[in-house]
Order: structure tokens, then C-alpha cells, then sequence
């Protein structure tokens, strides 16, 4: 049996990958923050009591800032693999938290390196590093394959480029089996609250349900390349298994913007919504609704804001969520991952929005 170790196991994809790989036949061990709050909620389906035998399942306590304690869990769990997915993942609390955000996102990835190469454990374990299009920034060719060079706009995406390199150098240095997943936005009913598809399906689920009025959005122009979180830890998996270590785009290939995101997860539920005015004074009105779709949809218990009407003001443009330097356009090549790791994403856009609105309107209907 294959011993897995994943650092942000309590993240989206932690979640989805820890699922993944017990499906595989893997001992699973994942690092979780000791938080005043439980934060285990996305893998607490997966949970094994301390007194099962041979429990495919364990967890660690462990932060990436502590090099002591991460050394520590390495060197217990001996993993064959390490998925390093732990990190301050949001583009815009890195401009809030940027010292916090290099040491867990950059220096975080070299203690796990480094832990690997003291322990000895450089033949036996596969490193996996989760590094993200946001290294891409302000785009210098379009679309960005693993020959794209960086040019980060964020904190988060600075730190992000110390762990590519840092992971590269290692490689190169030690002989380590390292590499970089660039991967594109992926989303799924896990996603955090306040990343923006998530935001937006939840805000559209409580818009409809009468328990809010209106969403509050910021930058609606710019453009993302958006696949599923569940089709995207199937190329980590696939990235360790294959003979060299090397370094893959993983990303869908097609751009949508957020403004059309938020159209089309409108449309889910039978509203068809209309934008007017310009800049911070934009907004989104009903235009028409498809009454059959949306009342099968959302049923007939509504909070106190009543149902949806034709007119309803849904969304305004708030400044507050604008960041101070943006990543305007990001659209992947993933040439290499489907013709090398022979990568085949299983959804696409309207799949996934209509699995992300029917998860929501089902959480907020729950709570009516
Ligand atoms: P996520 O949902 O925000 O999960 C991040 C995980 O890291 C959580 O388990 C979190 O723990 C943990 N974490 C944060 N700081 C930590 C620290 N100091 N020590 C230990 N654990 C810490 O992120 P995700 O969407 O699953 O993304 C996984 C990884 O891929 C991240 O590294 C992210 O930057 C990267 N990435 C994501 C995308 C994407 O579109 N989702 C794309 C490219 C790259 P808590 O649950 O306690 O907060
Ligand atoms: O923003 C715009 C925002 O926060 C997407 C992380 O997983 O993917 C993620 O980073 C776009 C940006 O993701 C709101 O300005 C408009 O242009 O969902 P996001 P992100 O910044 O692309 C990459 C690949 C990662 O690696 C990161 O870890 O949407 N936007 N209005 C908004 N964004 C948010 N969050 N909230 C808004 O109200």
C-alpha cells in the first residue's frame, strides 16, 4: 500500500484528492491547524476513529510555518508521496497578510523539501507542489503554457513563485522527484465561501430564496479559466505517477468572464438577468424569469425578502472587493498534461456551475 501525505487536507482540494486517493487503495495522512473552531468538515466523512485497526486515514497536527513539526510528520508517516496543498490561498487577504502569506506559501514549500533531503527520504518520496496561474499575472502571451514566463501581481502569487522555483532548484540540485502542477481556477461545492464562483452561487442562492437582496461584486471584467476541483486532483495524482519529474499546466483551455459566470449561474435557475450603467455604477436587473425552472428550483418557501420579480435590482459593484493589482486574463494550454499525462477533465462550465447552484440552493432551502 502507497503512503500519501497532503498538507491542506482540510482545503477543497485536500478534500477531493484524500478521496481520490483512498479510492486507489493509499494510506492516507493529512496536516490540519489546530483551530478554536472544528475545520475538518470537508473530510469528516473520511474520518477513522483512533481505535480502527489499520486505519487508512490519519491526521497530524502540523502548520507550515513550524519547519520542527512538519520534519516531525515527515519523518513519522515516511510518505511515498507528498501533495504540498496547504496554503493562505486568497489573491486578495495576500495584500492584507503578505509576511504571513510568503512564510506559509514560500518558505512553507522549502521546509517540506528540506525536510525530505535531510531525512534521507530523497529516493523514496515523490513531492508534489500545488503552483498556480497566478504566477502568470500580467499575462506575457496568451494562452500560458509551462514555457509562459511569470510575472505575479499579489503577494500570494510572489510567494507562489519562490515554491515554483524552490521546488525546481531541488530537482535539479538533489535529484528529487519534485514538480509543479500550474494549475488554472478550479472550483466545486467545496470551494471556499469567498472565492468568487462560490460567492456568487451562494449570494444567488439567497437572492432567490428571499434571504438577501442583492449580491456586492467587484471587478466583473475579468476572466478566468474555470474547471472542476475533482477532475484537477486527478492530474496531481497522474503528475506523480510518471516517469520524470517535470512541471504541468493543468487548465481546460477556454476563459469565461466573471460577468458571464454570473449570468449563466443566474440562468441555472431560470433567471435571465440584465447589466446597466458602467463601471462602479453597474448593475444587474431580472429581465425575465422562466417561472416553471425557478420555482422547481427553489420551491415555494421564501425568506423576507419575498420571491424574485421582474425589475429586482441583484447586484451592485462594490469597490471594497477590488484588488490593488489584478490578474485581468487567464486562459491555459493544457497540451502538455492531455497529450503527457493523457488528462481527460470529465466536466465542463455549465456542469460545474449547475453542480455548484444546485448545492447551494439545496445548503440555503435547509436553512429557510
Ligand atoms: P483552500 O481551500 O484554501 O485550502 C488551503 C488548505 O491549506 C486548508 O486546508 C488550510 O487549512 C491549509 N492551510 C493554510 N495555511 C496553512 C498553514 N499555515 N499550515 C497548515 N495548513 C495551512 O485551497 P485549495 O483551493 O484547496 O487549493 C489547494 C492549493 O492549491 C493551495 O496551495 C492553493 O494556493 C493552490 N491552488 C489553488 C487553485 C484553485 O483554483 N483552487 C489553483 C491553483 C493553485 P484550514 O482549513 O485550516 O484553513
Ligand atoms: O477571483 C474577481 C477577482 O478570488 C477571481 C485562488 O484559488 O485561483 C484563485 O485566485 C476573479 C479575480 O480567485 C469578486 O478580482 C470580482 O479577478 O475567485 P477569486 P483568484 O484570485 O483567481 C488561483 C488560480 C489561485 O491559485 C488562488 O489560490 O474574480 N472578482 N468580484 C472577485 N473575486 C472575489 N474573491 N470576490 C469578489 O467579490
Amino acid at each position: 500500500m502507497k503512503v500519501a501525505l497532503i498538507t491542506g487536507i482540510t482545503g477543497q482540494d485536500g478534500a477531493y484528492l484524500a478521496e481520490l486517493l483512498l479510492s486507489k487503495g493509499y494510506v492516507v495522512h493529512g496536516v490540519k491547524r489546530r483551530s478554536s473552531l472544528i475545520n475538518t468538515d470537508r473530510v469528516d466523512h473520511l474520518y477513522e476513529d483512533v481505535s480502527v485497526e489499520n486505519r487508512r486515514f490519519i491526521m497530524h497536527y502540523g502548520d507550515m510555518t513550524d519547519s520542527l513539526n512538519i520534519t516531525a510528520i515527515i519523518q513519522k508517516v515516511q510518505p511515498d508521496e507528498i501533495y504540498n496543498l496547504a496554503a493562505m490561498s486568497h489573491v486578495k487577504v495576500s495584500f492584507e497578510e503578505p509576511e504571513y502569506t510568503a512564510n506559509a506559501d514560500g518558505i512553507g514549500t522549502l521546509r517540506v523539501l528540506e525536510a525530505v533531503r535531510l531525512l534521507g527520504l530523497t529516493e523514496k518520496t515523490k513531492i508534489y507542489q500545488a503552483s498556480t496561474s497566478e504566477l502568470y499575472g500580467l499575462v506575457q502571451e496568451v494562452p500560458q503554457s509551462e514555457k509562459t514566463p511569470f510575472y505575479p501581481r499579489s503577494p500570494y502569487a510572489v510567494a507562489k513563485l519562490y515554491a515554483y522555483w524552490i521546488t525546481v532548484n531541488y530537482r535539479e540540485a538533489y535529484n528529487l522527484f519534485a514538480c509543479n502542477g500550474i494549475l488554472f481556477n478550479h472550483e466545486s461545492p467545496l470551494r471556499g465561501e469567498t472565492f468568487v464562483t462560490r460567492k456568487i452561487t451562494r449570494g444567488i442562492a439567497q437572492v432567490a430564496l428571499g434571504m438577501d437582496k442583492q449580491l456586492f461584486m467587484g471587478n466583473i471584467d475579468a476572466k478566468r479559466d474555470w474547471g472542476h476541483a475533482k477532475d484537477y486532483v486527478e492530474a496531481m495524482w497522474l503528475i506523480l505517477q510518471q516517469n520524470n519529474a517535470e512541471d504541468y499546466v493543468i487548465a481546460t483551455g477556454e476563459t469565461t468572464s466573471v460577468r458571464d459566470f454570473i449570468a449563466m449561474a443566474f440562468l441555472e435557475i431560470g433567471v435571465t438577468i440584465k447589466f446597466n450603467g458602467t463601471d462602479i455604477n453597474e448593475v444587474a436587473i431580472v429581465e425575465s424569469i422562466d417561472e416553471s425552472k425557478y420555482l422547481e428550483y427553489i420551491g415555494s418557501e421564501f425568506g423576507e425578502h419575498g420571491r424574485l420579480e421582474l425589475g429586482d435590482q441583484v447586484l451592485s459593484i462594490d469597490e471594497r472587493y477590488f484588488r490593488p493589482t489584478e490578474v485581468e486574463l487567464l486562459i491555459g494550454d493544457p497540451t502538455k498534461s492531455k497529450t503527457k499525462l493523457n488528462w481527460q477533465p470529465k466536466y465542463d462550465l455549465k456542469g460545474l456551475i449547475e453542480e455548484m447552484v444546485k448545492s447551494d440552493v439545496q445548503l440555503f432551502r435547509s436553512k429557510l
